[in-house]
């Protein structure tokens, strides 16, 4: 008997909206990247538990620009990913840009083509082809339409097939056809605690769809479950015959509302059918494997910057110019020059992973600007760099930075309209390893009820009721440490989660290495 295990979330940190194909044995999913840049991350799995991210489907800026006034959580929402006929095809938006557009490859690691610009309104949009070649596009909640995905036209349509069961925003959805019969699986109630996933069918694309009998047939809404906010689902069969689900989910921690810190996350979980309807149990953190177990080795936790490309789970926000950072100036380093001032506002080096684990470290060895390093026109470097540093953060309106400059390191806290330097030490001169700790010990759990943290009854953690301690040091000097609520969707709002990254503000600085544990 198998008693195998997987553990969920199957793709960690902010990776929301998932879209999964299947070409042969391989598995390939897609997740939004709103308004960082390189966009839509691509992971590739054999089993859909183990996945490694083989590129970014969005990596030039022909294909995402993605201006300093995109708001944060504007950009690239919720792509579907299909292979058809030997192609692969991705659609998405660019929500604040031209909208919807298709982009195509041969082989998912790409490259993949430029956009195909397409006349539909709306977000989400799906792709599904019927017996006759036909092209069918579901979008917004819930449109479908018949389009030539080569010329980025309507031929047909669209027509309003269905709105779900009467939840907020029906969205996110995709057509599947499965002996014989179309179903429309969508997304409801809003992607934050009430999300929950419906389903109909019907004999043709334009419907009428009959809606399923046990609608939602999925949702977590009211509950005490770890895993809230299950939606944004889409489904596939497996080589063997299996379905799958793979759907957005949130980890929240703390006290009462509890704060996601993580963003959405990618989910996998068991789908049977009965009577002609998909179900769906509960997501638990732990579900029995399926038949095919393809674990993979682990991924180095440190990048020495000793290839000639950026990893592809480094991302930007908004644009990373070519000459703002460079692995060729100081090999086997990371090398930033400044492009904007400060991280409270678009247009600055900033060059992040996402947090993808509620306990984690990051380390990275910070070092002087090399002599003659500096753009045309600036000031010679001296022996330290100008100001960089690493930086926590949401958005440019809530992060936390650990930064160095005139032989000082600062930690500095902006929360909405409030900037704060919190702590400020001399340190010596040359390179200087930084630490941002993030730790969920002596936080309370989300259940408990009680009086303020810090009185006797409560753990007196900084940290005591929200969902995390962050804190800075330089070398073996902690800084200070700070509450991590105020780095949560449920304070910054949107739809992405937290990145940590290196970043200069001013001249340029040289990062030896970068290093991220998970220390749960
Ligand atoms: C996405 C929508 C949603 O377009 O949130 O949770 C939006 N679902 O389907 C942004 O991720």
């Amino acid at each position: 008997m198998n008693t195998r295990t997987y553990d969920n979330p199957v793709v960690a940190g902010f990776h929301p909206d998932p879209s999964v194909c299947r070409a042969g044995d391989d598995y390939y999913l897609v997740c939004s990247s709103f308004e960082y840049f390189p966009g839509v991350p691509i992971f590739h799995s054999r089993d859909l538990v183990h996945w490694r991210q083989i590129g970014n489907v969005l990596d030039r800026p022909s294909q995402l620009h993605l201006p300093p006034d995109i708001p944060a959580s504007g950009g690239i929402y919720a792509p579907t990913i299909r292979h058809h006929d030997g192609t692969f095809y991705l659609i998405t938006t660019n929500v604040g840009g031209r909208g919807n557009f298709i982009v195509t490859a041969e082989r998912p690691e790409g490259p993949w083509s430029d956009p195909v610009w397409i006349d539909l309104p709306g977000i989400d949009p799906d792709l599904t082809w019927d017996e006759n070649g036909s092209c069918w596009c579901a979008f917004s909640g819930t449109q479908v339409a018949r389009i030539d995905p080569a010329a980025g036209q309507m031929l047909e349509g669209p027509y309003q097939v269905w709105s779900g069961t009467g939840g907020k925003y029906p969205e996110a959805p995709h057509l599947f056809q499965v002996d014989g019969r179309w179903y429309l699986l969508m997304s409801e109630g809003g992607t934050e605690r009430g999300h929950a996933v419906s389903i109909a069918r019907a004999r043709s694309p334009r419907g009428p769809f009959e809606p399923g009998p046990a609608n939602p047939i999925l949702t977590h809404r009211g509950t005490d479950r770890p895993i809230q906010s299950t939606g944004h689902a889409d489904l596939v069969q497996a080589a063997d015959g299996s379905w799958w689900m793979v759907l957005l989910g949130t980890r929240p921690r703390g006290y009462t509302p509890e704060f996601q810190v993580l963003g959405r996350e990618t989910f996998l979980t068991p789908v049977r059918w009965e009577d002609g309807w998909p179900v769906v149990g509960p997501v638990e953190e732990r579900h029995p494997a399926p038949a095919v177990w393809h674990p993979l080795a682990p991924e180095p936790s440190r990048d020495d910057f000793d290839g000639d490309a950026l990893a592809p789970y480094w991302i930007s926000p908004r644009d990373r110019p070519d000459g703002s950072w460079s692995l060729t100036e100081r090999p086997g380093r990371l090398t930033l020059h400044a492009t904007g001032p400060t991280l409270d506002r678009p247009g600055h080096t900033f060059v992040g992973r996402r947090q993808q684990h509620h306990d984690c470290r990051v380390t990275a060895r910070l070092e002087p600007a090399p002599p003659g390093s500096e753009p045309a026109g600036s000031e010679p470097p001296g022996s330290e760099p100008g100001t960089a540093g690493l930086s926590i953060r949401m958005d440019e309106a809530h992060h936390y930075d650990l930064e160095v400059s005139g032989g000082r390191a600062r930690v500095i806290a902006r929360i909405g309209p409030l900037r704060q330097c919190v702590a400020e030490r001399p340190v010596p001169p040359g390179p200087l390893t930084l630490t941002i700790d993030v730790r969920t010990r002596d936080i309370l759990p989300p259940s408990v009820i009680g009086p303020v943290a810090g009185s006797p009854t409560q753990p007196t953690g900084v940290a005591a009721r929200g969902p995390d301690t962050i804190s800075f040091s330089a070398g073996d000097t902690l800084l200070a440490e700070l509450d991590g609520r105020y780095l949560s969707t449920e304070v910054a709002t949107g739809f992405t989660g937290r990145v940590i990254g290196m970043y200069a503000t001013e001249g340029s600085a040289c990062f030896d290495w970068f290093d991220y544990q998970a220390t749960g």
